[in-house]
């Protein structure tokens, strides 16, 4: 029997994800396929056989390569200029239904110093469900856009840059998300933490100037890891401020301010304001000195009851999902505050932790 053997052996390998020599995300592709579609070229995959091949665009521009990197102009330098700067998002596959967007830079000016409105530069998503304008500093953040199912109108993202000279520097990976995956986010979560620990923050959180952002509303989820019952919080240590502002939502941060809970009107109550922690218990309270649970927490301080001293609450409401909200005034009576920092850890189920 004669074995015939091909003369050129042909490699094929999937287009699956990986990690450029720059440090960048790519596809892994061969470098016909990488320049065709518009890629560069950045590093082996594959075992040598493959590019990975890194999508980057900036102004003006749309995109159907998931894992494109949307960057501003002149990107890796600074943008001090006024302008509109728009990315228009194709899904890659009809079967795309959420966009991930990373903020692994953010950087432009923050709002304005009276009501903490996003008034000069924006950054608006479009096209999609409702999402919050936001601007200052956001990197390391994310967000999650429901794209809707099958052939929709494109999701849009849009920098607008205003006002005063600012160096403005930004790098967006937005990845497409298909509705049949599992690490797809639970809908009305516009922040999808998973794992048993980690870490929230407010959009323009930072402890020495940044400013809680009004006109926010929306949903913080945790995934519920297996064999967890409850979730805890702590405010984050805040290591520049002698009293800590790693929750400051309401009152005059310039002064000590106590937590605030409930949603009824008065000045102990978070009407404008407020974290919503489904049902919150302060960890190791000997007494319920108010109700036993309250689902509005806002402040200078975190605690689940009126306190000038900080807890870790617990929350047992499933599944683990905070919401966020601010109105769009802050002076005279809410000043400097910064938002939120908050750690988490899950619980394991057991007698206290149902
Ligand atoms: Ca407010």
């Amino acid at each position: 029997m004669i074995k015939l053997l091909s003369l050129f052996t042909v490699v094929t390998f999937p287009n699956g994800a990986c990690a450029g020599s720059s440090g960048d995300n790519g596809t892994c592709m061969t470098a016909r396929e990488c320049s065709s579609r518009g890629g560069s070229a950045n590093g082996y995959c594959a075992n040598g056989f493959g590019l990975c091949c890194i999508f980057m665009t900036s102004c003006d521009s749309s995109t159907s390569e998931n894992g494109t990197y949307f960057v501003n102009s002149g990107f890796p330098s600074p943008y001090d200029s006024t302008g509109s700067c728009e990315l228009t998002i194709i899904k890659s596959h009809p079967d795309v239904c959420q966009i991930r967007l990373d903020f692994d830079r953010f950087t432009i000016a923050g709002p304005e110093k009276m009501n903490n409105v996003c008034n000069q530069d924006q950054f608006i998503v479009s096209g999609g469900n409702p999402i919050p304008t936001i601007c200052g500093f956001n990197q390391g953040s994310h967000m999650y856009i429901d794209a809707g199912i099958g052939s929709t109108n494109p999701v849009k993202l849009t920098f607008v840059t205003s006002g005063n000279s600012f160096e403005r520097i930004w790098k967006v990976r937005v990845t497409q998300i298909p509705c049949s995956t599992i690490y797809k986010a639970d809908e009305g979560c516009l922040q999808y933490y998973t794992g048993v620990s980690g870490q929230l923050k407010s959009f323009n959180y930072e402890p020495i100037t940044g400013l809680q952002l009004s006109n926010q509303d929306y949903g913080i989820c945790v995934r519920m890891e297996r064999n967890f019952c409850g979730i805890q919080y702590t405010a984050c240590p805040d290591p520049v401020n002698n009293r800590s502002r790693s929750f400051t939502l309401s009152g005059n941060s310039n002064n000590p301010v106590n937590a605030m809970i409930g949603s009824g009107a008065g000045p102990n109550n978070c009407a404008n304001d407020w974290l919503l922690v489904p049902c919150a218990a302060n960890v190791g309270r000997l007494q319920p000195a108010q109700a036993l649970c309250t689902d509005r927490i806002c402040g200078g301080t975190f605690s689940a009851d009126l306190s000038m001293q900080p807890s870790s609450v617990l929350s047992t409401v499933k599944p683990f999902r905070l919401w966020f909200h601010t109105d769009n005034v802050e002076s005279p009576i809410d000043v400097d505050n910064r938002g939120f920092c908050l750690n988490y850890v899950q619980q394991p189920c057991t007698n206290n932790v149902l």
